[in-house]
């Protein structure tokens, strides 16, 4: 059957709309939970909850903190889109539990087949607690940062406090998720590898979600580039748009592609996502898109690293301490 054969299929699907590759998670990195993650056993069996950092019943999904193993760990639990290539399948295979029936309308419980019913699932671990703060639901403030603070206020911060980028590096090395490769350009200076975002599972294009990472390992955000970058930032979205075409069908008019700022990793990286998809973080508060970051790199070589730039940051993000310490806020 079709399913069953795009799950054996592991190179190029024949329907592009519909890519699915199953993972190999040749995981090399050396920590956390090992290297046999692929395995189909219950690693989860043994998770005790702490507490519940967020969730929600729209994009059901729910964020746990809790002990894996006596490590601290966050799951990420997610309930996936119904995709139309297996509708058929849901319907004919499922069973039905009556809950209501009044004149010409019913609701019911389908009782889907397990493959059809999947939890996407996330496991960071062993997870810190700017983790843990990361993925708890909060307040958030809008901080404006002008060129002078970055330089005083934020990026010793950032030296010292940022998430670690250690899974960019494995990327980059070929160390972890080398099969998921989409493109790749080697070069040092201008190069990029493009692969999907650990947040889409690849099984529809619906919520596409791809980041490019670059070669360059200097470059820490928006506020590092100059024109210099030029070349860099401009063969991202010309190739990265055009493997997107190939790969997925899916033409330049359908992509939302930005920036983070402030991103979560200091390693700059672009997202690609398919436009009308709310993908976390896509609002104008965090996302800068990079064909305005281009032009307006090219209008003032220094354009980012004099601007005052605004994003805002959770209650408890020691960066907010830091701007309000600073009577910046
Ligand atoms: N392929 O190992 C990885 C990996 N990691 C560790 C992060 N990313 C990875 N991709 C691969 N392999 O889009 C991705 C992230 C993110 C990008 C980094 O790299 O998914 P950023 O530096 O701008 O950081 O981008 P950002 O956007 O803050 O990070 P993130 O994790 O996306 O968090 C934003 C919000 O999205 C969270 O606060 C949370 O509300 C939500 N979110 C995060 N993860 C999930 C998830 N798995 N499921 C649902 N929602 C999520």
């Amino acid at each position: 059957d079709s399913a069953a054969k795009r799950e054996t299929d592991s190179d190029e699907p024949d329907d592009l709309s519909l890519k699915v590759k199953r993972p190999k998670s040749d995981n090399e990195n050396g920590r956390g939970l090992g290297a046999k993650d692929s395995e189909p056993k219950n690693i989860l069996s043994g998770f005790s909850t702490s507490k519940v950092l967020s969730d929600s019943a729209r994009e059901k999904n729910i964020f746990v903190h809790g002990k894996l193993a006596d490590q601290e760990a966050v799951i990420i639990l997610e309930k996936t889109p119904i995709r139309e290539d297996t509708l058929a399948e849901l319907l004919s295979g499922s069973t039905l539990k009556l809950e209501l029936k009044n004149d010409i309308y019913s609701t019911y419980r389908l009782q889907a087949p397990s493959h059809l019913n999947e939890i996407k699932t996330t496991v960071v671990c062993p997870a810190t607690e700017k983790h843990v703060k990361k993925y708890q639901r909060q307040e958030s403030s809008l901080v404006e940062e002008t060129g002078e603070d970055y330089q005083s206020i934020t990026l010793p911060y950032i030296q010292k406090q940022s998430f670690s980028v250690q899974w960019v590096f494995n990327i980059l090395e070929k160390k972890a998720e080398a099969d998921r490769i989409v493109y790749e350009d080697p070069d040092p200076k201008v190069g990029f590898v493009l692969l999907p975002d650990f947040k889409w599972d690849q099984k529809q294009v619906d919520d596409l979600y791809l980041i490019a990472i670059v070669h360059p390992r200097e470059i820490k955000s928006l506020r590092d580039l100059t024109s210099e970058h030029l070349p860099l930032l401009q063969n991202i979205f010309v190739k990265g748009k055009e493997a997107i075409l190939q790969r997925y069908n899916l033409p330049a008019s359908k992509l939302r592609v930005y920036l983070h700022y402030q991103p979560s990793y200091y390693h700059l990286h672009v997202h690609f996502t398919k436009l009308g998809y709310e993908a976390p973080g896509c609002g104008v508060e965090r996302a800068h898109l990079l064909a305005d970051v281009i032009q307006n790199i090219q209008s003032d070589s220094q354009y980012y690293k004099t601007r005052t730039l605004y994003f805002p940051l959770r209650a408890d993000d020691g960066l907010l301490s830091k701007f309000k310490e600073a009577g910046r806020l």
